[in-house]
């Protein structure tokens, strides 16, 4: 049954349906440098998610939760200093600074091997190492790849499987042959002989590492969310983005939907926002009820891979299985789709969990429970919370549930073809200055709006909070490469589709998030944001006014389907309305954004600045 294959001092023994010898002496040298104390190649079959959970349940790192409330459900919380994505210690290592470029961190990768190969060395000691076969989008997909992830935390196994399509079949799609990215994750704690493990077992030292050019990844310390589950920021973007731009697609930090109108008109649009700016909302947006006939379904809430199709469109996959959402905030109202794809067989992280063995999160019910476990095990009334401020969740806690469980999960979210893609859309959050939806007047312009996106940070990053950064494309924390390069990358994707005679996608730049005197949010967001996606697809079907401002094109009050809201011509305009000053001082953030991009910033983005300047002082 089994191919025994001796690397260091633990047997291989890989299954005999693998017939990739490359992939079992890649595996056979891992274990020879981390020496674990077992091997265990993943099935990706149920049984195998059910032992590897009761497993952990049993070592306390999960506590099922009541299964008559919530069946087939977990809870871990993670160290208190296990998070968050950790972007100072993550690292593009390629042979050229300027190739990882002045926005990413970066170390030569022969140092930063040498880094590694003295922490990797026996890190997997008194451990299993799962081998986690993964395909990232529909199986056999051409829009597809794989990636094997070799790691020794069962979380990160039981999550791979919920976020990807992991298991057995995988090794059908890569035969003897087939390529596959190189992934390999440790949580840095190693256990001697009798030592007693923790629940959350991690290490202080943390690196999520990337070497472009040969495509691998190494992640060492952390065993939260996108530092562990390699498929997902580190493969599926920042990897990604460099195959994207040799072999000419686009790997995206961006949700796909599908809109369709009530005459049977579908459109599918990508949208890229910063991390928690409500992209699983908006994924899985339920129109107003007075948008009778309008159907809002989801092919992915956070990532897209597009490439060129033979008529020159766009297609998109979403190269996930699932979703890693963050739990506060989401409810019945914010996002009822979402709350009814939780209700079983999911995994939470960093959640409170009730007396009744249910999860709670700030921002689930308007009334708190009157006691709760908190996400580090301690004791929450709603009298702590008010005396010390403690919140019950973490405010970056997730839930991990397939994509399968979405009741507006979109029919073609599987299709190996993917999807076209009719328009894209940007946003952030922005209290001030950016309004509501602006239409780009041609491809340039629509980059570089994208190009010159900003947000205030949140918590789904370690981090100061609520300062504004520049966040290109959403994508600062996930470029594998070069900004500026990935900017002409994107200007050269539009000439590519424009000269093979297909309709280039529209785009478009979005801010929900304006705010009035007292800090309220004037826009109501959520549903609500059904009314802008309409007034884009009535643009692109050639059926919507709009006025040219400096910017793009905007919609006036009446050209916005306002039918079941009371929203008046002067919020309109608080949320639409262009401040001179402000965009002057914003100018001079994109000047400097430019200068930080200037090794290799392409020239169309300048002239385009340029001619915004001028329309501004005009
Ligand atoms: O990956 C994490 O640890 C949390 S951040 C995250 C999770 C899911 C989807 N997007 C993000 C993000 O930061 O964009
Ligand atoms: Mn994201």
């Amino acid at each position: 049954m089994n191919q025994p294959v001796m690397g260091g001092v633990v047997s291989i023994n890989a299954p005999t349906y693998i017939k990739h010898q490359k992939l079992i002496n890649w595996v056979a040298e891992v274990a020879a440098l981390t020496k674990p104390d077992r091997i265990y190649w993943c099935d990706g079959s149920q049984d195998e998610y059910d032992r590897l959970c009761a497993e952990m349940v049993a070592s306390g790192t999960m506590k099922k939760l009541n299964d008559a409330k919530r069946p087939n459900s977990y809870l871990a919380c993670s160290d208190p200093s296990d998070v968050a994505r950790v972007e100072d210690r993550t690292f593009i290592c390629s042979e050229k600074q300027e190739d990882a470029g002045p926005t990413n961190n970066w170390m030569p990768p022969a140092k930063m091997r040498t880094t590694l190969h003295d922490l990797f060395d026996g890190c997997m000691r008194g451990r299993t190492m799962y081998v986690v076969p993964f395909s990232m989008g529909p199986l056999g997909s051409p829009i597809a790849h794989i990636g094997v992830e070799l790691s020794d935390s069962p979380y990160v196994a039981v999550n791979m499987r919920i976020m990807t399509r992991m298991g057995k079949a995988v090794y059908e799609v890569l035969g003897a042959t087939g390529e596959f990215v190189p992934c390999v994750h440790t949580v840095g704690a190693p256990l001697a002989a009798n030592q007693k493990d923790v629940p959350w077992p991690c290490n202080p030292t943390k690196y999520i590492v990337h070497y472009p050019e040969t495509r691998e990844i190494w992640s060492y310390g952390s065993g939260y969310g996108g530092n562990a589950l390699l498929g997902k920021k580190c493969f599926a973007l920042r990897i990604a983005s460099t195959m994207g731009r040799d072999q000419g697609w686009l790997a995206e930090h961006m949700l796909i939907l599908g809109v369709e109108s009530p005459e049977g008109k579908k459109h599918y649009v990508a949208a890229a926002f910063p991390s928690a700016c409500g992209k699983t909302n908006f994924a899985m947006l339920i129109p107003p009820k007075t948008f009778e006939g309008w159907k809002v379904t989801t092919i992915g809430d956070d990532i897209a891979w597009i490439k060129p199709g033979k008529d020159g469109r766009l297609y998109a996959i979403n190269p996930e299985a699932g979703y890693f959402g963050v739990a506060p905030g989401t409810n019945t109202a914010t996002n009822s789709n979402c709350m009814a794809s939780l209700t079983a067989n999911t995994i939470f992280t960093n959640v409170a969990l009730t007396d009744d063995g249910d999860v709670w999160w700030e921002g689930m019910t308007k009334q708190a429970p009157d006691h709760l476990i908190d996400w580090q095990g301690k004791d929450w009334t709603p009298e702590i919370a008010k005396e010390t401020g403690r919140k019950a969740a973490h405010p970056n806690a997730r839930f991990t549930v397939s994509a399968t469980q979405n009741p507006v999960l979109d029919p073609a979210w599987d299709d190996p073809a993917g999807v076209p893609i009719s328009a894209f859309i940007f946003g952030g959050r922005r209290s001030t200055t950016v309004p509501l939806v602006t239409e780009a007047r041609n491809w340039v312009e629509g980059v570089y709006m994208a190009a010159t996106m900003g947000s205030e940070t949140t918590a789904a990053a370690a981090g100061q909070q609520g300062v504004v950064r520049r966040d290109p494309f959403a994508m600062l924390p996930f470029m594998g490469y070069n900004m500026s390069d990935y900017f002409q990358h994107w200007l050269d994707m539009g000439k590519k589709i424009e000269s093979s005679g297909a309709v280039q996608p529209n785009i478009y730049c979005v801010n929900w998030f304006r705010t009035d005197e007292n800090g309220k949010f004037v826009w109501p967001g959520f549903g609500d944001n059904m009314r802008v996606l309409k007034w884009m697809l009535d643009r692109i079907e050639g059926k919507a006014n709009g006025v040219e401002n400096v910017f793009g094109t905007t919609p006036e009050f009446g050209d916005l389907k306002w039918d079941g809201i009371e929203f008046t011509q002067q919020q309109f305009d608080r949320i639409t309305s262009i401040d001179k000053d402000a965009w002057e001082a914003e100018l001079k953030l994109h000047a400097e954004l430019f200068d930080k991009l200037k090794y290799h910033l392409p020239k169309e983005l300048e002239e385009a600045k340029a001619q915004l300047e001028k329309r501004l002082a005009a």
